[in-house]
């Protein structure tokens, strides 16, 4: 592949129960990577807590049981797995997990993820910055969404880093509805977003807008990837994981926001597509040329 052109591959998950072992999750994510692989990808994007299944739909008072759900190191020995089969195969992946940090005599509990090069090294870290949900228990909800009691804000900003020559950024989940995550995204130069995801099909507040998921969250990709010129690769968690439907849908969007591959299943599957890098500028140096149309000296109260 050229230096501007990646094969890229989007592993996503089908659903993960309480109950599954730390080891078949493993051996599911080693699986989708040899597929990307053999389909000729340098790069696979999973998707957001991958290791585990989505634990914030559920009030988790027992702290041994709630930390079960952390990360404390990454790699640690259960992952390590994957980060050998990655420098085996030459494939770099983005993983998205919940961390569990010991910084300042602090613990700090994050939803991150990380960006791994194709020689099974870390070279990049996110941590998630809009946590969607509510602190409280709420036992009237049919399921919680605790996020904002199970993390804190991330707080690195939305960095890009240089990976194989390329600029990558990361966000997670619910930072896709919000333009200014693309944005300085955008501004931060980055060329490709790599995202993962769990949304649930049915929001509790909200059922009569429940049909619209799925077009919610193209929605947001696409007006991401277009209005900043970039690449996106999408992974969801999908299908019904502890009784409760997750969206698919997950795709590559190319910068003119255009889907150039989408899944079609809520199960394990991978999907790829080459991203030709030189197609950025096609929107960056016209109509997104940030340096000359961009005004923001009108848009001061966004950031007031
Ligand atoms: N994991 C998420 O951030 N999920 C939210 C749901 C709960 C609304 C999302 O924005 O998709």
């Amino acid at each position: 592949m050229s230096a501007r052109k990646m094969n890229l591959a989007v592993g996503q998950l089908g659903p993960i129960q309480r109950a599954d072992s730390r080891q078949a999750i493993l051996a599911r994510l080693m699986e989708m990577m040899r597929e990307a692989k053999s389909r000729g990808s340098e790069f696979v994007v999973f998707p957001e807590a991958a290791l585990t299944s989505f634990f914030p739909r559920w009030y988790i008072t027992d702290e041994a049981e709630l930390e079960s759900y952390y990360e404390t190191a990454m790699p640690n020995p259960s992952v390590q797995p994957l980060f050998d089969l990655s420098a085996e195969l030459e494939v770099g992946f983005y993983i998205g997990y919940a961390e569990l940090a010991h910084e300042g005599g602090q613990k700090r509990r994050f939803n991150t993820s990380i960006l791994v090069d194709r020689s099974g090294r870390v070279v990049g870290k996110y941590r998630k910055i809009h946590l969607p949900g509510h602190a409280d228990h709420q036992p009237d909800r049919p399921f919680q969404n605790l996020e904002k009691r199970y993390f804190e804000n991330g707080d690195l900003g939305f960095p890009v880093y240089e990976m194989e020559g390329h600029q990558v950024g990361m966000c997670i989940c619910n930072d896709r509805r919000w333009p200014e995550t693309w944005r300085v995204l955008g501004l931060n130069g980055a060329e490709l977003v790599c995202l993962g995801y769990n949304t649930p099909m049915l929001e509790p507040r909200t059922p009569q807008h429940s049909h619209l998921t799925s077009f919610h969250h193209l929605l947001s990709v696409q007006a991401g990837a277009y209005q900043n010129g970039m690449w996106v690769a999408a992974a969801a968690k999908a299908g019904v994981e502890e009784g409760w439907l997750l969206v698919g849908h997950s795709c590559i969007v190319a910068p003119t926001g255009e889907i150039v591959a989408l899944s079609n299943t809520i199960e394990d599957e991978v999907i790829t597509a080459t991203c030709d890098f030189s197609r950025n500028r096609d929107i960056r140096e016209h109509i997104f040329n940030f340096e000359q149309h961009r005004q923001p000296h009108n848009y001061k109260i966004i950031a007031e």
